[in-house]
């Protein structure tokens, strides 16, 4: 099998413009269906992120660079979303004090299951936020980095309580039968 093209990130989102707040990576390529939904829900909060691929084993140069010089770059949360033996979030946290809230992406042969415990069980003293495993956590990883930013910026608080306020009015009272 060739290759991942480990250095093709997804496309950047329009709000790449403004100051970059929250990094996404993931491990691969494969990854991004899975924390695309991270990415689906900063943009709707006009939260300005950058996605890139970065791999704990595959790129630990890369890893080491981006993680390193993220609080320098001016981000404040990094989203990682990785699958099968995850360390991607835990090596991401051992190089920075940035928040890092993990994403256990659900593998074929253990259905997350490997990654969420690869993830969640970091020794004490360099904690990871775990979510989710999956679109779920992907989605939920982005509501909390949100929730972070928004403890110094009203603006984004009050669009973050719009949007939870929209997801209230949506919920029907009784299922459609
Ligand atoms: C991990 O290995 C990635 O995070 C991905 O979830 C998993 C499989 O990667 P690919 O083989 O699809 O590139 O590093």
């Amino acid at each position: 099998m060739s290759p991942p093209p480990e250095s093709q990130a997804p496309s950047e989102p329009a709000s790449a413009a403004l100051a970059v707040r929250v990094g996404i990576i993931m491990g691969s390529q494969s990854d991004w269906e899975t924390m695309r939904h991270a990415a689906t829900v900063l943009e709707a909060l006009d939260v300005a992120h950058e996605v890139r691929i970065v791999s704990a084993h595959r790129t630990p140069d890369r890893l080491a660079d981006y993680a390193r010089g993220a609080a320098g770059r001016g981000l404040s949360v990094i989203i990682a979303g990785a699958g099968g033996a995850a360390h991607l979030p835990g090596m991401c946290a051992a190089w920075t004090l940035l928040p890092v809230l993990g994403v256990p992406v659900e593998s074929h042969a253990l259905k997350g299951m490997d990654s969420l415990l690869s993830i969640v069980q970091m020794p004490g003293g360099v904690p990871v936020g775990t979510l989710a495993i999956g679109k779920a956590g992907a989605t939920n990883a982005a509501l909390m980095a949100t929730s972070i930013l928004a403890l110094g910026d009203a603006a984004l608080s009050a669009r973050l309580a719009a949007w939870r306020a929209e997801q209230t009015r949506s919920v029907a009272e009784a299922p459609i039968r």
